[in-house]
């Protein structure tokens, strides 16, 4: 559906006469399915993208390019080597080797977006988790379709972070490091002059806290593209990311311990490889950046960490550690990509204004909800694949840390401290 356009409607249509390429497949699928219902993108993020330099290329007009599998020997902080999948896009150079996480894609509200994607040694997914694609652009492997080639299309419709990660044997090939961010903006987010810049807006309802007086209460059936979204002047991804090296030295081939399937599918298909199940991380990051010490820690990022616009839809100045002024809002977007549970711990008072991609509190939706504040001090608990937004404006200069405690999640025990450089001046 779309709040703009009925037009852009993106319908559903059954899947008889195409079970064999909609159901779950054991081995790598014969023929890339036809993408049903192919409407004309409209995303102008990779044209802008290639008219800012950022890209070489814009394969097909609007639409993002997405390779799966590509090898990355990752270095660790101490000189180890782990074998990683990666994504990449063949438009972006930036992207050529691979990339942990993935570049992020940020596309505006109501566009009709498209991915194209390429797998290379073995069938791959792209599932947009939290979005709302029909269920045979889910991407989810085990109950779709695992493929070569596709054209995934969906239309997003609510402002807020989410991610995409490969499906396919999931605990593998999500934690050899198949997953980026994916950010919905509001409508007009990317047309006028300032669109890789700040300030930006985030959907969020902040009219309990004053210190965000800037919120735009029109209602979302107003057709205001800014309609309940609050500004922001500095952004932080927060991603969470946990590698266990001792699954990727055993399984560095892509289908090594994808389950073999019985006589009879469902009944007695054969999942033997059970040491996925034991999970003990030994490298630690936060969106990328090397937490370098052994685990338990505490560990420490570098200060002033700052996203590559080309690595991040063209926006530029995304802060992993926070450098802010006082009085700006900062809103970071938070991801537990790590295959357990953390605790994440501010250094001032923040509100959260989001939960795994949905904003808080939103009329028509929101009589149920509502932004709440966190203070200092107090752990926010995350488990796999949550997301959470959190606005902050401080009066006053802040010289700390926030921490992020990983945790495994059988045992609720503590795997590791990492501390994030979070300066106010
Ligand atoms: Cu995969």
């Amino acid at each position: 559906m779309s709040f703009e356009n009925p037009a852009y409607h993106i319908h559903r249509r059954s899947v008889e006469g195409h079970e064999g390429h909609w159901v779950k497949t054991f081995d790598p699928p014969q023929a890339n399915p036809p993408t049903p219902e192919l409407l004309a993108p409209t995303n102008p993020v990779p044209g802008l993208m290639l008219a800012a330099g950022y890209q070489d290329r814009v394969t097909t007009p609007n639409t993002v390019q997405r390779d799966l599998l590509h090898g990355l020997r990752l270095d660790m902080w101490d000189g180890r080597r782990v074998e990683m999948f990666v994504f990449t896009d063949q438009d972006n150079p930036s992207t050529q080797n691979g990339n942990f996480p993935g570049a992020t894609i940020r596309v505006p509200r109501g566009t009709i977006f498209h991915c194209e994607t390429m797998t290379h040694g073995g069938p791959h997914t792209i599932h947009w988790h939290g979005l709302e694609p029909t269920p045979i652009n889910d991407g989810v492997g085990h109950c779709s379709m695992e493929l070569g080639r596709y054209t995934y299309q969906f239309q997003p419709n609510f402002i807020g972070t989410y991610f995409y990660h490969c499906h396919r044997n999931t605990v593998q090939h999500f934690e050899f490091g198949l997953y980026g961010l994916f950010i919905v903006e509001p409508p007009d987010a990317f047309s006028g002059p300032n669109w890789g810049g700040y300030p930006r807006r985030i959907a969020g309802n902040t009219s309990n806290f004053p210190q965000f007086p800037e919120l735009n209460t029109n209602p979302l059936t107003s057709g205001d593209p800014q309609a309940y979204t609050v500004p922001y002047d500095v952004e932080a991804y927060w991603v969470l990311q946990a590698v266990d090296s001792v699954w990727h030295d055993i399984a560095a081939d892509h289908a090594a311990f994808f389950p073999g399937h019985g006589t009879q599918p469902g009944i007695n298909d054969i999942f033997y490889h059970g040491f996925f199940h034991d999970y003990n991380p030994d490298y630690f990051f936060i969106t990328g950046v090397p937490i370098p010490v052994r685990a338990p820690g505490p560990g420490t990022i570098p200060p002033n960490v700052v996203i590559p616009a080309a690595l991040n839809s063209g926006v530029s100045g995304t802060q992993v550690s926070i450098n802010a002024q006082r009085n700006q809002t900062i809103l970071i977007r938070c991801l537990d990509a790590a295959y357990g549970t953390a605790r994440v711990t501010f250094p001032v008072d923040v509100v959260i204004i989001a939960w795994d991609g949905r904003a808080l509190g939103i009329p028509p939706y929101g009589s149920y909800n509502s932004a709440y504040p966190v203070k200092a001090g107090t752990p926010i608990k995350l488990s796999v694949a949550r997301r959470f937004g959190a606005l902050i404006r401080s009066s006053v200069a802040v010289n700390s840390f926030a921490t992020v405690e990983f945790r495994k999640h059988e045992a609720d025990r503590l795997l590791m401290t990492a501390r994030i450089p979070f300066v106010i001046s």
